[in-house]
């Protein structure tokens, strides 16, 4: 696969999903490096540099597509040839899909510690780290039971639903505007991130921070799965992360509203901080306060003023 065919599959959310992204633009850069057959090491730059572009715009709003772009392309400009550069990409990107890999399990692990036995368990959009965080206890032998939301427009919660069936954990499936009147049975609420800003804030999918707040309204704990990659190193530098906005047709049908009737369709909202409890990332569950220390440590000081993007 090339980069432009990965971008394709990301623009038209074939694939879909922060990590499930990110690492489909790793394979995509590694697909554009090992396609190149030629000598010419410019050649080669300025064909992974389309590629970058291409990737990148795919999706605006989860980092984990810029951060993983980054990933593979580390180093790139230290190459003397084609045939370094090739197997730097390819390296790079093979070491970003492991160990995205490897973090899915750990947040799955220290997830499992956040849910108890018996807690019925809400949980927002098709999420692989919250419901590797909710296998996981159903693995651990706990009694637990989940209440997927639909997840409108796109309805990722069906996947929610089918992928907890198949792993043989209780499930059911409830619409959006059902969030607050279920909440109060609710024991905690287990999400995903598309995107974790310097202040902890949370960027995930549309509705995210509506569960949030009846959550926090009904004293539930609100639990945020996120690799580390999904930490932005730009909100450090003041950048505000861009919100998807889609089609109107992902809503209504043509003709169904008068002409002139406008549709807006944003896809991701921003949870702030006080609604969240803690951050269970690869390296540790955290408080989201820690977000900056983490965007530190995983980018260090270097990404904080870049223009990449
Ligand atoms: C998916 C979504 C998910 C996060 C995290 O939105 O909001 O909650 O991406 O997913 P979309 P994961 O369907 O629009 O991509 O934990 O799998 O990275």
């Amino acid at each position: 696969m090339r980069a432009k065919e990965a971008a394709e599959d990301i623009a038209s959310m074939r694939v879909r999903g922060a990590a499930e992204l990110a690492r489909h633009a790793a394979e995509g850069l590694r697909g554009e490096a090992l396609a190149y057959e030629g000598h010419d090491l410019n050649a080669l730059r300025a064909l992974l540099d389309d590629g970058r572009h291409q990737l990148i715009q795919a999706r605006p709003t989860a980092v984990s597509l810029t951060n993983a772009v980054a990933y593979a392309l580390k180093d790139a400009d230290k190459a003397t040839s084609a045939q370094e550069l090739r197997l730097l990409v390819s390296g790079n990107a093979e070491a970003f899909i492991k160990r995205s890999r490897e973090a899915l399990k750990t947040i799955g692990q220290l997830g499992a510690n956040r849910i108890r036995d018996g807690d019925l368990v809400m949980t927002h959009c098709n999420s692989k780290a919250a419901l590797s965080a909710i296998i996981a206890a159903h693995e651990q032998g706990k009694d637990i039971h989940v209440l997927a939301t639909e997840s409108r427009p796109w309805r990722q919660g069906l996947l929610t639903a089918k992928d907890l069936h198949q792993a043989g954990v209780p499930v059911e499936l409830i619409i959006d505007s059902a969030v607050r009147s279920m909440m109060n049975k609710v024991d905690v609420v287990v999400v995903g991130a598309d995107t974790i800003a310097s202040n902890g804030a949370l960027i995930n999918k549309i509705g995210t921070a509506q569960v949030a707040l009846a959550a926090h309204e009904a004293r539930v704990p609100f639990v945020v799965c996120a690799e580390t990659f999904k930490f932005s190193p730009r909100t450090v530098s003041g950048e505000l992360v861009n919100i998807e906005e889609r089609g109107a047709a992902e809503i209504v049908k043509e003709g169904e509203l008068p002409p002139g009737v406008r549709v807006r369709n944003p896809v991701f909202d921003a949870t702030p901080a006080e609604y969240i409890d803690c951050i269970v990332t690869e390296i540790g569950v955290i408080p989201p306060c820690a977000a900056y220390e983490v965007i530190i440590r995983e980018f260090g000081q270097e990404k904080f003023f870049s223009s990449e993007g």
